[in-house]
């Protein structure tokens, strides 16, 4: 594998694929994905082009929230397989030139972990009690009103020893005491565990909630996040587990962000700050949200997402910071059906959304059946949901007076379900996941929708990924260029430029299902009027882009090389000055 070299570590050049194990793919019958199944299919994702290979927990666990629960750490859930299936994947990932990464989750732990189940016990001096967050009540109620993300109070109550624990997820999920050097220690010792192992890095979940405000107010305004979002100590936690653990491995790091900032962001990420090597963040994927809540109808809002991912672009480049870039993973419906039009223009729109997430700056994600385009399920009723965020939601909103139907209408478009239906190979009997029925029904399109299909026709999107992961390996400009949004009123088109040395691309995409035009506006700063066209959804894009005439969906990728006197030398100053000018201009403030 070839090394990382200072100013071009290997993860800015490569792309990433993200697998589900429970629904990829059953090797043994039991309808639950796993890791010889993932073994299986290593031939398939090589073809793909990708470089790293992602895998959602694999830990022990009572899978509440599928694996984000774990019991133990060092223990391969038993579905999954063993310990020595996970050896073999991983050495078999290796000898293909494929990287694995890890989930780690250790913002909190299953209830069921031995820690949680020392921690609980009332006795003297339980050194395990301060394992874990543990308040006493106010008046017969919870210590605070901070929400657990999954609804409902953080905090548990727990009649065996008569306190709270917090809780920021489900309640089986309690939240480690990150001020414990004990906790710090026992992480950094699951994590070499793992990295002795050979593997070849971490997401790390919502690793910016670990350090929490130890006064634990009450929140006027708001849920309790901002005491806990990127809090107090959380840059000091990281720096640590950098200097005792990532740097003396080597080990590939992405944070995933929960309502984070660019600032901190950039704090994350930029190598100089020695924490992480990238963050994920979702509030490109807000913007079909309505005042904030998730859970309601509401359109995308197109000129909101050019400029949340311009904002990001922009602000994190001018940082020095570095964003995993992506559409979709396991907690979010499928992109086709969200930002593109999952029947009619379902093969020009899966391609234009890859087109526009590999041209941006950061590092590509691929989470899986993205690249056959699969789509949300579209499940009759409640009883195929199984996802414990969807179900506690759909309580509450039918518990509100929501009638049932409206309830359900709104589950169908949002729930995290929607990427968690199983892995569609080919049109058999369960989407060829499995022999035997899937712990999550398969989507009804699979007949039509499926990697079979996707790899005997040339035109589908399958080809169009890989075309773009290897024009990654191709083009300096694709990893290091700067990025200026074009156009940022236009209602249908999300256009941008990147520039870096002598190579300059314009991309334009369209993102509705009627004919649009793009004229060059003059801030683009592009000094010629035709280029080549490395990337285009259609077969016949014109190869002029003073004036195009954009049909549905369509998204093309120009390049022009740039003559020693027209070169572009500056590096990081894109839109009128700084992010902030930019943003100023534009009203929008970074928050959703
Ligand atoms: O997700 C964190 C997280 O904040 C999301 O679940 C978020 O609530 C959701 O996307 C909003 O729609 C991570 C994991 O990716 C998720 O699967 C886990 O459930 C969660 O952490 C708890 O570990």
């Amino acid at each position: 594998m070839p090394l990382s070299n200072a100013s071009e570590p290997w993860w800015r050049r490569s792309v990433v694929y993200q697998i589900y194990p429970k629904s990829f793919k059953d090797s043994d019958g039991d309808g639950i994905g796993d890791l010889k199944g993932i073994r299986s299919k290593l031939n398939y994702i090589k073809q793909l082009g990708v470089d790293a290979i992602w895998i959602t927990p694999i830990y022990d666990s009572p899978m509440r929230d599928n694996g984000y629960d774990i019991r133990d750490y060092y223990k391969i859930f038993p579905p999954f397989g063993t310990m020595e299936d996970f050896d073999d994947l991983l050495k078999t990932a290796h000898d293909m030139e494929l990287r694995i990464i890890l989930d780690l989750v250790v913002n909190h732990t299953s209830t069921e972990h031995a820690w949680f189940q020392k921690s609980r016990l009332r006795k003297l001096n339980n050194h395990y009690r301060d394992y874990y967050i543990w308040r006493d009540g106010k008046n017969g109620e919870p210590p605070n009103n901070w929400e657990s993300k999954f609804g409902g109070s953080a905090w548990a109550y727990d009649p065996n020893s008569g306190q709270y624990y917090l809780h920021l997820f489900d309640e089986t999920q309690a939240d480690l005491n990150w001020e414990n050097e004990e906790v710090r220690s026992k992480v950094r010792e699951i994590m070499r565990y793992w990295l002795d192992k050979g593997v070849d890095g971490f997401r790390m979940d919502v690793i910016n909630l670990i350090s929490k405000d130890q006064r634990f107010p009450d929140d006027d305004h708001g849920d309790g996040r901002r005491f806990y979002t990127d809090g107090p100590r959380v840059h000091e936690f990281l720096k640590e587990l950098n200097e005792k653990v990532f740097s003396r491995y080597n080990t590939f790091t992405v944070g995933e962000m929960s309502s984070t900032s660019v600032p901190s962001c950039i704090k994350y990420s930029n190598p100089d700050n020695k924490e992480l090597n990238m963050t994920f963040n979702f509030h490109h994927l807000k913007v079909d949200y309505a005042g904030g809540k998730k859970w309601v109808h509401a359109e995308v809002d197109f000129i909101a997402l050019k400029r949340v991912l311009t904002f990001w672009q922009v602000g994190m480049h001018g940082g020095g910071g570095w964003s995993a870039v992506f559409w979709g993973n396991h907690d979010q419906p499928r992109p086709l059906s969200r930002y593109g039009d999952d029947t009619k223009y379902h093969l020009k729109s899966g391609k234009m959304l890859a087109t526009v997430v590999h041209m941006l700056r950061g590092t590509p994600f691929i989470y899986q059946g993205e690249e056959i385009g699969m789509t949300n399920p579209c499940f009759k009723d409640i009883n195929s949901f199984r996802d414990v965020e969807t179900i506690n939601v759909y309580r509450q909103l039918t518990a509100r007076g929501i009638l049932k139907e409206e309830a359900l209408s709104i589950i169908r478009s949002k729930s995290r379900d929607n990427a968690r239906t199983p892995m569609q190979w080919d049109e058999s009997k369960y989407a060829g996941f499995g022999t035997e029925e899937p712990w999550i029904e398969v989507a009804r399109n699979y007949k039509e929708i499926n990697v079979r299909n996707a790899l005997k026709d040339t035109e589908s999107i399958f080809y169009h990924y890989q075309k773009l992961c290897s024009l990654r390996k191709t083009y300096d400009v694709i990893v290091h260029g700067d990025y200026r949004l074009l156009l940022s009123d236009n209602p249908e088109i999300f256009a941008f430029v990147r520039r870096y040395e002598n190579e300059q691309l314009l991309v334009l995409n369209n993102f509705y299902g009627n004919d649009t035009i793009f004229n060059l506006p003059p801030e683009s700063g592009m000094k010629a009027d035709k280029g080549s066209i490395i990337i285009s959804n259609y077969s016949d894009s014109p190869s002029n882009f003073m004036c195009v005439n954009l049909r549905p969906y369509e998204s093309i990728v120009y390049l022009v090389n740039l003559s020693p006197e027209q070169m572009y030398t500056g590096s990081k100053i894109l839109v009128e000055g700084s992010p902030y000018s930019f943003v100023k201009q534009h009203k929008y403030q970074g928050e959703m």
